[in-house]
């Protein structure tokens, strides 16, 4: 008794073909739509899967029992784990030693469909797209990988066919070798805006905007030090802050701290004003009030006020921690206002990074600054392609300072 496995582009032609070879007394075991060939996962092509076996007889469930074979039944869920209800549908006449099929198949149904609730729990928290299992080993492996680090399973899915073509001459497939080119891959996608560059001739005029709350004043602070304290650089502060209590006392204390000039604006005049003020430095940072990205009319405000500082640089400055729709959300309101490059912050609260891919991908801004702490001046470095492709595979993480 050999199981056979047959494969066809539908049930019938499987079915035919399993009885052209096995015979008419064949017993199929199981059939299922599985992939059709190795890029299947990519293609779609499915087909129909038959395991088939000769030499036993299997008897049909829908058999009369009086007139049904004698024979031990097939193992089924129910019999091993019998539910009090199920095990006396099975009870068997002994006398006659056969088995009462209809009853069987009766009990059985109730016993599936017993467990429908809990196959309907455990889809729902399945996770939205399993790993292909006609994926290659090495393939499925890094699917994995990318998808425990949150890369959308649509960017996992596209650099999986990305290293499959590129490797298509490299022999077996290698997975430390896939790993590196996935590392390769990610970073040349990550761009790279670069830190701010100061000008000889003119100060640098850089703006902050962003969300409520991600960091934008905290990020200037920790610029303004960055300049001013270790390149020795002229520095300077425009707020548009003036609608939130305290904001202004906020960076007017960075600004005492840091000794900087600061200028409070909150009409298009006092920005070209300001501007001139501080046309002596190398570096104007000017810092906004937070914006809700749904509001239309307060971000139409921000790049008018803006227009009138013509800034070299706008960073969009956005928490890391934030969930990745928020993220694509915002950058998609504020990029209009003219931004340049991104700024990532709050780094240190993110639990995964590979989300991230999606927002660059969709956004198509470089990245300029990452922050992860509160602590100023310590906590920002230049955004780098390598450390965030390793971060958004999970091979380097934040080191939490205490
Ligand atoms: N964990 C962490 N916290 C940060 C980081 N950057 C800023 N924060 C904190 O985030 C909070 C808000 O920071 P702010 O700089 O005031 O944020 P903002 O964007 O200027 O806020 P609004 O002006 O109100 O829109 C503060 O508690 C900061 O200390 C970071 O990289 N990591
Ligand atoms: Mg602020």
């Amino acid at each position: 008794m050999e199981v056979q496995t047959f494969r066809a582009h539908s049930m019938q032609e499987a079915l035919q073909l399993v009885r052209r070879t096995l015979g008419p007394e064949a017993a199929v075991l199981q059939a299922k739509e599985v992939g059709r060939g190795a890029l299947s996962w990519l293609t779609g092509a499915r087909e129909i899967e038959v395991l088939a076996l000769s030499g036993v007889h299997l008897p049909s469930r829908f058999e009369d029992a009086d007139d049904g074979p004698t024979c031990v039944p097939p193992a089924s869920r129910c019999e091993k784990h019998p539910t009090e209800e199920a095990a006396a549908d099975l009870l068997v006449p002994e006398a006659s030693q056969r088995w009462d099929y209809r009853a069987k198949f009766q009990a059985d149904l109730r016993c599936q469909a017993g467990d429908l609730p809990s196959l309907v729990e455990q889809l729902a928290a399945a996770p939205a797209l399993p790993v292909d299992r006609e994926l290659p080993l090495p393939s499925a492996d890094l699917l994995r990988q990318m998808r425990q680090a949150e890369i959308s399973p649509d960017c996992a899915r596209d650099l999986i066919a990305q290293i499959d073509s590129s490797m298509t001459d490299w022999g077996l497939p290698d997975p430390p070798q896939m790993l590196a080119q996935l590392q390769y891959l990610l970073e040349q996608e990550i761009q790279i805006a670069g830190p701010i560059c100061l000008a000889t001739t003119r100060p640098r005029v850089v703006a902050l905007i962003g969300p409520t709350g991600v960091g934008k004043t905290t990020t200037i602070a920790k610029l303004a030090a960055e300049f001013r304290l270790r390149k020795h650089r002229r520095v300077g502060f425009i707020t548009l802050d003036t609608y939130r209590i305290a904001a202004v006392d906020q960076i007017r204390a960075y600004a005492e701290v840091f000794e900087l000039p600061l200028e409070v604006v909150s009409t298009p005049r006092e920005m070209r004003i300001a501007v001139e003020r501080l046309s002596g430095l190398d570096l104007i940072l000017i810092d906004t009030a937070g914006r809700s990205p749904r509001d239309e009319v307060r971000l139409q405000e921000l790049k008018s006020l803006l227009g009138e500082a013509q800034p070299d640089e706008v960073h969009l400055v956005l928490s890391a921690a934030s969930s990745m729709s928020s993220l694509i959300h915002a950058a998609r309101r504020f990029q209009p206002v003219g931004v340049t490059a991104m700024v990532l912050t709050k780094l240190d609260e993110a639990p995964k990074f590979g989300g991230l891919l999606s927002l660059l991908r969709d956004s198509g801004l470089p990245l300029s600054y990452l922050t992860d702490g509160q602590r100023v001046p310590e906590d920002i470095r230049a955004a780098e392609s390598s450390r965030l492709a390793k971060m958004m595979l999970g091979l380097d993480t934040i080191q939490a300072e205490s």
